[in-house]
């Protein structure tokens, strides 16, 4: 039988294991990414592991998430980001070279090859044809060291693209229509592929805007195949060079497959607060608007830009809307500059911003209270933006654009001609914002400011794992909720100590005084948690107030492998009805968690007590031996200085 693309990458790739879903693989990883605000805790734990030179094909450390610098620490750790990549061999992206995803789909993708990131949306490269996977920092800074990235082997998802987009209709609408039939649980274990007669009607940027938003699918990847439109965007980068052909074979099989007839899509918006809460604009109508956000990875790429500068021109913005635009790249906000597109945009009254994240982590701009706000990037979890109060609802630049001029949410096809946009001959190449590491002998001294302090790190398990369930948590719960991250927060990534007494307090703000007074204990959650974000940090602020386990009834990828990997206990309910038999403050215990780990290995359960109620509940504990190894060892960290 034929492979599929993901299996012909992964095929390409493979260190250990076998293609056979959900058992664990171990792949070669030809190129890194981290950004600033993992990045900090990825080259910590670099430089903890004692790893000399990154032995990849290609590392680049990007800064773009922190980036107002309104105190010294973001300053200090954008120039221990560029010390430390330096005399480690990663090449630098300077802030204010633009989004991390946005330049590497620009400037290094390549499709075939594999990439690890240190953030969620690494997948966004997939639109290159690229197997492209977020992780954790410190499995990306394992895999800068050349070790192998472990996974288990993920089920495939065939989306079948038929017909061409409606004017006025564009690539978010497409990924918006998927969440809304699969939702932010439907890609967990998956990775997407993209094919059918409707992609070549889809460019590298658009298909980047799909790829990008299989994260908050909670798929493991999304992929395009590399065809004409990979090599024209890639010829009109200066990179033709870079690319290959690469497809499906035709008798490929896939675990689940669905259509969309692109012609059928219409404007789609995602409602607050979660990116599959999708409906037609129509049907929502003319709800008044505050702010309009245009930019983010998802949503930020020249062709992005130039549709909503075409929209803007000779318009002006409403008085009651704030319209704030971040071009995603300096390539793309340069672009703007020379044909005059950023002149349109500033006429009608937009204030331009940096070519960073911005406000999609809630890095200035956010909204009034209570305010709406309708932004094209990919998250509207409740409390992003920097305003707890506000009600941020996702679309596309063109249903952004339109509405910032109206004032209130419209369907754009009542707005006149759809602008035309194509994919330029030639995009301006211009990578002197890009550092290069230490020439071999080059001494470079790593500065360090008083911000970056040291990160817990777990001990070796032994004899019980008790505690009191010192929270109890309902589904979907994202990183955003366990670790809050706003302008406020971010500057202190590097300050897990400090960053520790923020853990989950969107969900209980008593949460970790009360943790810090029992001397930890343990989580109790709902299905699909530590959905979102890589961030390491949810683990770690836990860890720090003395987390042991998290007792859950499903795990979102990344946030299920940073626990393990920082030597957390990750259970699942092996009857979900049990999560209700648990109350807040009911004490815990795993006994022997030696034995019950080995044992989950061998597919036993795992034994949770309740020593409140004299109750037992059948666990699952869905480890591999190496990944038991990691657990009982403090974490991979711990394990990694054992040398394995
Ligand atoms: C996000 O979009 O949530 C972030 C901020 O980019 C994160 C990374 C982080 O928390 O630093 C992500 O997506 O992984
Ligand atoms: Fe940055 Fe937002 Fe993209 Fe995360 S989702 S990388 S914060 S632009």
């Amino acid at each position: 039988m034929g492979l599929t693309l993901a299996e012909k990458i992964i095929k390409n790739h493979l260190v250990d294991g076998e293609m056979v879903t959900g058992q664990e693989i171990a792949l070669r990883i030809d190129q890194t990414l981290t950004q600033d605000s993992t990045g900090t805790m990825a080259y910590l734990q670099l430089e903890a592991m004692e790893i000399d030179k990154v032995r990849t094909e290609l590392s680049v450390s990007y800064v773009d998430h922190n980036m107002l610098q309104t105190g010294f620490e973001n300053a200090d750790d954008h120039l221990y980001i560029q010390t430390v990549s330096k005399k480690h061999g990663v090449l630098f992206s300077k802030p204010g070279n633009g989004v991390c995803h946005q330049v590497h789909v620009e400037r290094y993708g390549i499709p075939g090859k594999t990439l690890l990131g240190s953030d969620s949306h690494t997948p966004t490269c997939g639109g290159l044809g690229m197997l492209a996977i977020g992780a954790g920092g410190l499995d990306v800074a394992v895999a800068m060291g050349g070790g192998a990235y472990w996974l288990a082997m993920p089920r495939l998802i065939r989306i079948n693209l038929t017909g061409q987009l409606k004017p006025w209709v564009s690539a978010k609408d497409v990924i918006l229509e998927v969440l809304r039939r699969l939702t932010v649980k439907g890609g967990v274990g998956s990775i997407i592929e993209y094919s059918g007669p409707g992609i070549a009607s889809l460019t590298v940027p658009e298909r980047a805007t799909i790829t990008n938003m299989g994260a908050e699918l909670g798929a493991t990847t999304s992929l395009f195949p590399s065809d004409e439109n990979t090599r024209r965007f890639l010829a009109a980068q200066g990179r033709e060079s870079d690319w290959q052909e690469l497809l499906p074979d035709p008798d490929a099989s896939y675990d689940q497959e669905l259509t969309i007839d692109l012609a059928a899509l219409e404007p789609l918006v995602a409602q607050p607060h979660s990116p599959d809460r999708v409906v037609e604009v129509s049907e929502l109508g003319p709800i008044k608007i505050d702010q309009v956000a245009i930019g983010s990875c998802t949503n930020s790429s020249y062709m992005d830009m130039m549709k909503a500068a075409a929209i803007l021109r000779g318009q002006t913005v409403h008085p009651d809307v704030s319209l704030v635009i971040a071009p995603g790249s300096r390539q793309v906000l340069n672009m703007l500059a020379a044909n005059g597109a950023l002149a349109d945009m500033i006429a009608a009254g937009a204030r331009i911003l940096e070519s960073a994240c911005g406000p999609c982590i809630g890095m200035g701009q956010a909204p009034r209270t209570n305010a709406i706000s309708l932004r094209t990037i990919n998250r509207n979890f409740c409390g992003r933006s920097g305003t707890a109060s506000a009600q941020v609802y996702l679309s596309s630049p063109e249903v952004a654009a339109v509405s910032s001029i109206t004032g209130v949410l419209t369907d754009p096809s009542s707005f006149g001609t759809a602008p035309e946009v194509s994919l330029p001959e030639q995009y301006l190449v211009n990578d002197n914002m890009m550092i290069p590491p230490a020439a071999p002998g080059e001494e470079v001294t790593v500065v360090r400011g008083p911000n970056i302090q040291p990160f817990p790190i777990s001990q070796p398990l032994t004899g019980d794992v008790t505690g009191q369930a010192l929270i109890k948590l309902e589904d979907n719960i994202t990183t955003d909720h366990i670790m809050p991250s706003n302008a406020k927060l971010l500057p202190f990534r590097s300050n897990v100590p400090y960053l520790a007494d923020f853990c989950l307090t969107p969900c209980d703000p008593e949460f970790p005084a009360r943790a810090k007074a029992a001397g930890g204990g343990m989580i109790v959650a709902g299905s699909n948690y530590g959905q979102g974000s890589s961030r390491e940090h949810a683990a770690l602020a836990p860890l720090q107030l003395g987390i042991r386990a998290v007792i859950a009834k499903s795990f979102a990828r990344i946030h299920l492998a940073n626990l393990l990997n920082n030597g957390i206990v990750p259970l699942t309910f092996a009857d979900e009805a049990d999560y209700e038999k648990i109350s807040q403050a009911d004490e815990l215990r795993i006994a022997d968690i030696i034995g019950q780990v080995e044992g989950a290995v061998r597919g036993e359960p795992v034994i949770l007590e309740n020593l409140s109620t004299k109750e037992k509940y059948q666990c699952l504990l869905p480890v591999s031996q190496r990944q038991a190894e990691i657990l009982l060892a403090g974490g991979l960290l711990q394990k990694t200085r054992q040398g394995i």
